[in-house]
Formats: structure tokens, C-alpha cells, sequence
């Protein structure tokens, strides 16, 4: 059963990573199985191949002569010559594997969603609640995103489709007050966790930090340990535009976990590696779609496997 599910999983993951995994094995492949080794020209071609899925000239370099190392013969079966790729790949992920377990952790759990406007915040938010409250979880979800009209009823949907207790204010209502009420109402009323969705857009860059940060700030004067997890949440359609997003929200210094959305129908998924390299939190859950059960843990050799379209391990 827990192997079926598993499965069910890995082929959204891998038919949602199919883009990325085409650009690179197609390719990768064909530059090993047509020329006998690897002369310098192919080790070039490989590396470029490598940086068009967006992994960056400095893990393409890595990448590139492993895969020279492991030298192959143009009678290589492609199975082989993807499992290097993917075991190189995965080797770039160590260390940046991180859990996001709210059910584990204090209560009220309060989880905080931050990131620029359109990145999927306040989709993930509403499968994190869906999730939950299946295991049997008491959540409340929080609509800290007052600037907009359509960003509270987005969210109320998501948080009746997820049978979650929901919290918002008229627009333009001061969001760190409203995140202040929530942890307090949970705290009262017993609630496991509290999913707290912020604004992606504000006048400008400036003022959508204070602004984060002071929901933060007013958090901890109810509890110095919440909010127990920050997530940040990229794009991964934007290439590397997300790794410089990573930079500003990271050296704000408050994020503690790095979610990846739209894995799906890009075939720059690689962008991954680098954001995980660059940054000082982990990455902690992938969605590849809009549906609920489009969200998982992630799991770095299984990324790797299914980037280059293979199989998980048993
Ligand atoms: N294909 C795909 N679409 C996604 C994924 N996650 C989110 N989306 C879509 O991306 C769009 C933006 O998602 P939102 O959750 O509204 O993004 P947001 O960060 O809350 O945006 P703002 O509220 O404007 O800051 C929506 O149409 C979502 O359905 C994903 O993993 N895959
Ligand atoms: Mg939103």
C-alpha cells in the first residue's frame, strides 16, 4: 500500500518533471551513446546541456566530469548513463533535505507563508491545510494577505475545501494585528496549527519585508519560539530570477524551510540545486500541479531520480 502510494506520487512528480527530464536525458544521453568517450568538445556540449536545465555553470562543471569520470562507451545503455546523472545530481543535494512535520512540533504550530506574488503561497497553504486536517488536525487558516479583496476569498475557498477554520479582514486591515488575533484565538481555542498566507506584493520590495517582519515581530511577544516554521515559497518557472528571490527573503534572515512550486511543465527544474546550495534553509516540500495531492516532501534522491526520468528506488 505505502509502495502503491509511493508510486502514485513519483509518476505526478516524474510526468510533472517531464520537461526538465527530456531537455536533460534526451540529450545528455544522446552525447554519451553517439561518441566513443568523451573528447573535450562533448564535455563542453554536456556542460551547456547542463545549464540549460538551469543548474548553474559551477554545479554543470561538477556534473560534467563525473560524468567524464564514469566513462562510457557509446554501447552504454542509457539506463546506466542516467543513473550517474541522477546519482551526481543527488550528490549536489546533501544536506538540503529538510521535513516540515507541524504535527511533531509545539501547539499551536504556526507556520508562516512568505514569498513574491504568484509564487503559489497561498495554493500551498490550502493543500498544507487539505493534508492536515485528513490526519485529523484542528487548523486555522489565516488570511494575512489584506491588501487584496480576491486574495482572501482565494484563500477561504481553499480553506473550506480543506474543512480548516478560516480568519480574515476587510481589505486594508493591518495583517500583523490579524496574525497577532489568530495566535491568540488559537492558543484559546486548541487549535494544532495555524497557517498564516502573507501578501506577495505590497507598494514596494521595503515595504512588504517591514511588513512581514512585523507580523513576525507582534508573533513572537505572544510566543519568542513561533513562528515555528517560515516557509518561502519560489517559483520555479522563473529560473534563476527565484534564486535571487531566495537571496532577498533569505537575508532577511527569517526563513526556515524553501518550498518549490510548478515543478510541473517546466524544463528548468533544475533550478533546484542551486537554490538549495545558495541557501542557509532547507527545501522542504515540491508541487508539481494545482491539486491537493500535488504537494509532497521533498525527498532529494527521488527529485534526482525523476529529474533524469527514472524510476524511485525500492
Ligand atoms: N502548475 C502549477 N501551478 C501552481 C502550482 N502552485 C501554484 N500554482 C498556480 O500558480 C498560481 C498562483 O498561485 P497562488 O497560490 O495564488 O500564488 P500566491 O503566491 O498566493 O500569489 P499572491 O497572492 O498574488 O502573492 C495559481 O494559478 C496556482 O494555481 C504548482 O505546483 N503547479
Ligand atoms: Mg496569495
Amino acid at each position: 500500500m505505502a509502495e502503491e502510494k509511493k508510486k502514485g506520487w513519483f509518476q505526478r512528480l516524474t510526468e510533472g518533471l517531464s520537461r526538465t527530464s527530456q531537455t536533460l536525458t534526451e540529450q545528455v544521453t544522446q552525447v554519451f551513446t553517439q561518441k566513443e568517450g568523451l573528447d573535450a568538445a562533448a564535455l563542453e556540449e554536456l556542460e551547456d546541456l547542463l545549464i540549460e536545465s538551469d543548474l548553474g555553470p559551477a554545479i554543470s562543471a561538477t556534473i560534467a566530469q563525473k560524468m567524464a569520470d564514469a566513462r562510457f562507451s557509446s554501447a552504454s545503455d542509457p539506463n546506466a548513463v542516467r543513473t550517474v546523472l541522477a546519482d551526481a545530481l543527488a550528490d549536489e543535494l546533501v544536506g538540503h533535505e529538510g521535513t516540515f512535520d507541524p504535527l511533531s512540533g509545539p501547539r499551536p504550530y504556526i507556520v508562516l507563508f512568505v514569498g513574491v506574488n504568484g509564487s503559489g503561497k497561498t495554493t500551498t497553504l490550502g493543500k498544507i491545510a487539505a493534508s492536515l486536517t485528513a490526519k485529523g488536525a484542528k487548523v486555522l487558516v489565516v488570511a494575512g494577505d489584506t491588501f487584496r479583496a480576491a486574495a482572501v476569498e482565494q484563500l477561504k475557498i481553499w480553506a473550506q475545501r480543506a474543512n480548516a477554520d478560516f480568519m480574515g479582514r476587510k481589505t486594508g486591515a493591518d495583517a500583523a494585528g490579524l496574525a497577532f488575533d489568530s495566535v491568540t484565538k488559537a492558543k484559546e481555542e486548541g487549535y494544532d496549527v495555524v497557517l498564516i498566507d502573507t501578501a506577495g506584493r505590497l507598494q514596494n520590495k521595503q515595504q512588504l519585508m517591514d511588513e512581514l517582519l512585523k507580523i513576525v515581530r507582534v508573533i513572537k511577544r505572544i510566543d519568542p519560539e513561533a513562528p515555528h516554521e517560515t516557509l518561502l515559497v519560489l517559483d520555479a518557472t522563473v529560473g534563476r530570477n527565484a534564486l535571487s528571490q531566495e537571496q532577498i527573503f533569505g537575508r532577511q534572515a527569517f526563513v526556515s524551510g524553501l518550498v518549490m512550486t510548478k515543478l510541473d511543465g517546466t524544463a528548468r527544474g533544475g533550478i533546484l540545486i542551486p537554490i538549495a546550495k545558495a541557501s542557509d534553509a532547507p527545501i522542504k516540500l515540491i508541487g508539481v500541479g494545482e491539486d491537493i495531492e500535488d504537494l509532497h516532501a521533498f525527498k532529494a534522491r527521488d527529485f534526482a531520480r525523476s529529474m533524469v526520468g527514472l524510476e524511485p528506488e525500492a
